[in-house]
């Protein structure tokens, strides 16, 4: 009997990996979290329906102003003027949503419809090969280039993590975002 716990100690140790296994799994199965988000969001609203306007000034790379205060329903008409030299986005998602918005962002400058300072519109138009385009009028989003201005009128449903920001590669984190913030 020199080693009494040797046979007692493998089991024991295997019984541990197989539980640290099955953690990972359920961590793993957590990423779908994410796409339940979604809804929260809110959704495109209509003009007749406009609580009040919120003006966002784009710059190199900053918004202003830094964060927007919201109400649960209210329906804001966001005017937005890009005063940058780049071209800038303005898109209101969760920070999930934009960090895989900041995937396709990277696919646009890779295929030149994002070029620096402008915007090639023909280059967008163009078939991606699948009968998609790289057109980009997501209801949540606007892209311009400087001196471009643009609107949207978005209606915010429940409290939710939100943000703005620009998702052209780069900008997102150099710090171009901001909180959406429920009152
Ligand atoms: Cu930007």
């Amino acid at each position: 009997m020199k080693h009494p716990y040797g046979k007692i100690l493998i089991p024991f140790i295997a019984m541990v990996v197989a539980s640290t296994a099955w953690a990972a799994g359920a961590h793993d199965g957590g990423h779908h979290d994410k796409k339940m988000e979604k809804p929260m969001v809110g959704q495109p609203g209509k003009a007749k329906n406009v609580d009040r306007t919120v003006a966002i000034t784009m710059m190199d790379n900053y918004f202003e102003p830094e964060s927007v205060s919201v109400k649960p329903g209210e329906t804001i008409r966001f005017t937005v003027k890009n005063e940058g030299a780049l071209v800038h986005e303005f898109n209101i998602a969760t920070a999930a949503m934009h960090e895989a918005h900041q995937e396709e962002m990277q696919m646009m400058v890779e295929h030149g419809v994002i070029k620096g300072d402008r915007i090639d519109e023909q280059a967008m138009k163009m078939d991606m090969g699948d009968g998609h385009t790289m057109s980009h009028d997501h209801a949540n989003s606007v892209l311009l280039e400087p001196g471009q201005s643009g609107e949207i009128i978005w209606k915010f449903s429940k409290p939710a993590e939100l943000e703005f920001a620009c998702n052209v590669p780069g900008h997102y984190q150099a710090g171009m975002y901001g909180d959406i913030e429920f009152k």
